[in-house]
Order: structure tokens, then C-alpha cells, then sequence
């Protein structure tokens, strides 16, 4: 018979996916059950999640775990951080949930700042200072006069709202409670500073609970999944970037002297060391780098930065205009083109939610003084370089923060299969990269599930069955010198 399965929801911006994972013969086995789109609903100028729709996908990629002949041991979702939705006191979800990218939270950092000093929302929470976070998003409701904040009962993450709907339980997630900006990981608790100040209704933040924690049996009947009823749900690092990280073929956990950080590539690079406690200090502020909740008590210093969104939507756009496009094609046009032709700033704000990728850079390149792409190449190398200069520079801030040399950049995700921006990496950082795994989130939601039910006993046995079972692909620099000029060129974009 097989063996039986753990199975990882794992909702990214790209798509959204169900996978089962098992142990067999000392070695984690993947399968992909389902993978579906995960896009954004646009209605009358806002920007809503399709929770519904994706409950549906959910369903059925679970139903296809329940039709194979594996037992399945848990379940566990994960998402992007910040998104949330609201229950009524009956229980009732209220509203569609909004997309971190709908434009309501433009322009919320002066009102925030009135409020409370940015250096004192800092010291509460050690999170960087992003629009998008939760805390915004629930200023910009309470700054509209949104009357649901006055008929909300709990607060749930979007993770937590899967898990709802699974269990009938209700219960926040830590580690992304911690990616709202309003969680205290020093003191271990919302901070009720921030909530007074924002005017937010202290009764929707429940306590939070921990990673691994089992949180119930799932539903069966219309609601639930027919075939898994009773299965426990296992909470993961609800947080995708949790999950991945958990993920990292590396031989320690949370070290105090990290010699490795990661990239955790998708729709967001996520560039960081997991250090075993916050760093909170003025130069972590002035960097704009972000603590946020680990597994297990560790904390993620980190920097986000735009990560392969820019890539994606290039495509998007160029499909809109009748091209037919893949990555692998997409990465060989951008081996081909000539390099450094034209420098994207991946963090540019024009780039957050054009109408328009490839108009979008046309007029950056207009403002910054550089010709307009030739052809598409130029285009996806630029998408690709600029990435690559970013971690140039977010390296040397790590290793700053730090104060230890980072050797090894372990870079996971979908955009570990882009072998060009690992070599960029490589070469622009000069240091070596190692690539994989690919399903890191997916993975790294499993590894914490086996840990809550105490299959395996630890995050580090958990990183050694990974290394186990995947095999990292080895970048060393190979040419870096061209690197040093670009870098010059890039730093003067804006200016
Ligand atoms: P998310 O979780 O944000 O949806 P993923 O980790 O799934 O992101 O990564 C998606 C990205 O991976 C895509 O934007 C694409 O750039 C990259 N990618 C996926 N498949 C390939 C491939 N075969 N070759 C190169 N890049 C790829
Ligand atoms: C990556 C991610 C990141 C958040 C962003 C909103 O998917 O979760 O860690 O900052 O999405």
C-alpha cells in the first residue's frame, strides 16, 4: 500500500496548489494534486480575493487525496502574508476579503504616523514599513468609516479562514499574525498600543496559537470534505515565507552566527537570515528590514523586494497582446540579449499594480534616462538583472545587520527553475548558490506538520530529510567583475 500523506495547500500569487507529501524509504516524496489560478477579482475599482471560488479548488484537490488509496495523516494551508477577513458574531464571513495590492492603503503612512511615531511602531513590532501590511489596510477601513469594523467578531488571516472552513474552529496562526504589524513578538501578544491608536476593535484579535499546533478534525457533510472527515488539520507556518524557510537545506536552525541566508523566490523575493531572536535597532529600521515569526520561536530578518512579479506580469501583459509565452523560452531570450541594456528597479512603487508591465517600464526607463527596450529580451533580462542588483545590495545590508559573512545564498522556490537569475546571483553577489527546493512552501508546510504530530522531532530532522531527498543545483560565480559597474549604474537610477 502507499505511504500515507501529509497534504499542503499552498495558495501563491502565481496559482495555488495542493500537494501531498510522504516518507518512503527514508526520502520525502512530492506529488502535486491540483493546481489551479489563483487571481485577483476586480469589481468596481477594488481588489478582492476569490475565497470561495479558491474553497471550491481546495475542495477538490482534497477530494482527489480522499479518492487515492493513501491514508492522509493532516492537512495544512498556507498563503501570503497580511490578508485577512472578518467574521460577524454568528459566524458569518463578512465581505469578499481584499487583496493586498487594492489601492486603498496608498498614502497611509502619514496618517499612521500622526497616530503613532514610525520609530515607535517599529520598537513594538520590528516589522518593516509596507503599505500592504495589515495594519493599513485596517486604518484605511477605519479612516473610509467601514462599518465593518464595528460588526467584526474575529479577525482571521486568510490561512486561518481555510482552516475555519475545514474545522469550524476559529484561530489566528503566530507567524503570520506577526506580518500585520500589529503583533508584539518581544512580549508575545497584539499589541494594544498600536490597536488603541488605530482605533481597531481590540475583540477580533484573538490569541494567537503556534505552529504545529493541532487545531481539529475537518468537516465532513456539504460543508466539509467528504473522505477526510476527522483527519486533523495541522497548523503549518501559515505564512508561505515560513514555510519555505522551514524548508532551507541548511545543517543548523536559527543559528546566532548565520554563514547562510536564503531567497525565497516567487512572486516576492524574500531576502533574509533566520537569526534565533528580533533584531530591533535603528539600523534595522533605517534599512527597512523586517522581523517577522518564525517556527519554533525563530525570527526571519528579512527584506522584501519585488521580487519575479515583474517577470510574471511582462508575460501577462505581452499575452494581452496576442505573444504566446513560457518561462523557459522567456529566460532563453534573456540569456540571449546583450547584458545591462536596461536597469528595472524591482522595488519601484510604478511596479506594484500597473494596468501595464511593459508600459510601465517604458516610462521608468523614459524617467530614468535609459533607452526603451529593443525587444522582448531586453526587457526580461532587465526584469532579471535588476533582481540580481538588488540582492547585490541587500547582502551587504544583511551582513552589516549581522556582523557575520554570509557564504552560501540558498535560493527556494519556482524561481530556483530560473537557472539565468541564479547565476546572476551568484555572479552579482559573488557567492555561491544553491537552488531548491522548488515546492520550498509546500515542503517546508509538510515538514511542520510531521513536527506538530511528532513524526519527526525537530526542524533540523526535518532539514535533513530535505537534504535527502533534493538535490540542490550548485551556482559559483563565474563572471562577477561586470557586476561592480552595473551596481554603480543601478545606485544612481533615481537620483
Ligand atoms: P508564488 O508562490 O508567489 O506563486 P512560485 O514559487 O510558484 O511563486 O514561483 C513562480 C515563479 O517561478 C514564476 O513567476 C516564474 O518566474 C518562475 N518559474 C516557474 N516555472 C519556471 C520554469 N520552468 N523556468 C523558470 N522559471 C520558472
Ligand atoms: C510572499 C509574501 C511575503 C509578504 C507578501 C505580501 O508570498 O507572503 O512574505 O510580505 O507575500
Amino acid at each position: 500500500a502507499s505511504a500515507p500523506v501529509h497534504l499542503a495547500v499552498d495558495l501563491g500569487a502565481s496559482s495555488g496548489r495542493v500537494l501531498a507529501g510522504c516518507i518512503e524509504e527514508g526520502q520525502l516524496k512530492l506529488s502535486e494534486l491540483h493546481r489551479f489560478a489563483n487571481d485577483p477579482v476586480h469589481v468596481q475599482g477594488r481588489m478582492y480575493w476569490n475565497l470561495l471560488g479558491l474553497w471550491q479548488e481546495i475542495r477538490k484537490g482534497l477530494s482527489l487525496a480522499a479518492a487515492s488509496e493513501a491514508k492522509v495523516l493532516s492537512v495544512g494551508v498556507d498563503t501570503w502574508g497580511v490578508d485577512y477577513v472578518f467574521l460577524d458574531a454568528n459566524g458569518d464571513l463578512i465581505g469578499p476579503g481584499y487583496h493586498y495590492r487594492d489601492a486603498r492603503t496608498r498614502g497611509m503612512f502619514p496618517k499612521a504616523f500622526e497616530r503613532v511615531a514610525r520609530e515607535e511602531i517599529f520598537a513594538e513590532t520590528g516589522l518593516q514599513f509596507m503599505e500592504l501590511n495589515t495594519a493599513y489596510q485596517l486604518l484605511a477601513a477605519r479612516l473610509e468609516n467601514s462599518p465593518v469594523l464595528d460588526i467584526a467578531h474575529q479577525m482571521l488571516m486568510i490561512p486561518d479562514f481555510f482552516h475555519w472552513l475545514l474545522t469550524g474552529k476559529a484561530a489566528i496562526e503566530y507567524t503570520n499574525a506577526t506580518t500585520t504589524q500589529l503583533y508584539n513578538t518581544q512580549q508575545q501578544g497584539w499589541s494594544q498600543k498600536l490597536l488603541k491608536a488605530f482605533d481597531l476593535p481590540t475583540r477580533v484579535f484573538s490569541d494567537v496559537v503556534q505552529p504545529g499546533t493541532v487545531l481539529g478534525p475537518i468537516l465532513g457533510g456539504q460543508g466539509g470534505v467528504p473522505g477526510l472527515e476527522g483527519v486533523p488539520v495541522v497548523l503549518p507556518a501559515t505564512h508561505d515565507t515560513g514555510s519555505a524557510v522551514v524548508a532551507v537545506p541548511a545543517d543548523n536552525f536559527a543559528p546566532a552566527q548565520p554563514d547562510w541566508c536564503y531567497i525565497s523566490s516567487g512572486t516576492w523575493s524574500l531576502m533574509g537570515c533566520e537569526i534565533p531572536e528580533p533584531l530591533i535597532n535603528d539600523r534595522c529600521a533605517e534599512l527597512n528590514f523586517t522581523n517577522e515569526g518564525g517556527v519554533q520561536g525563530s525570527t526571519r530578518l528579512l527584506k522584501n523586494i519585488g521580487g519575479l512579479w515583474i517577470f510574471q506580469q511582462i508575460k501577462a501583459s505581452l499575452e494581452r497582446r496576442g505573444q504566446t509565452l513560457d518561462w523557459p523560452s522567456m529566460v532563453q531570450a534573456a540569456a540571449d540579449a546583450k547584458p545591462f541594456q536596461l536597469l528595472i528597479d524591482p522595488d519601484c512603487p510604478d511596479f506594484a499594480a500597473p494596468a501595464c508591465m511593459v508600459d510601465a517600464i517604458a516610462a521608468f526607463a523614459n524617467r530614468t534616462g535609459q533607452p526603451s527596450a529593443a525587444d522582448n529580451g531586453v526587457l526580461f533580462r532587465g526584469a532579471l538583472e535588476g533582481l540580481a542588483l538588488r540582492y547585490r545590495t541587500c547582502l551587504g545590508w544583511l551582513e552589516s545587520l549581522t556582523g557575520t559573512t554570509i557564504n552560501t545564498i540558498h535560493i527556494l522556490g519556482g524561481g530556483a527553475q530560473n537557472a539565468l537569475l541564479c547565476q546572476m546571483t551568484a555572479d552579482a553577489c559573488r557567492r555561491r548558490v544553491l537552488a531548491g527546493p522548488v515546492e520550498a512552501t509546500a515542503i517546508g508546510n509538510i515538514v511542520m506538520q510531521m513536527v506538530g504530530l511528532g513524526q519527526i522531532g525537530s526542524i533540523q530532522e526535518g532539514r535533513q530529510l530535505i537534504r535527502d531527498s533534493f538535490q540542490p543545483v550548485v551556482y559559483e560565480p563565474q563572471d562577477p567583475d561586470p557586476w561592480d559597474a552595473a551596481a554603480e549604474r543601478f545606485e544612481k537610477l533615481d537620483a
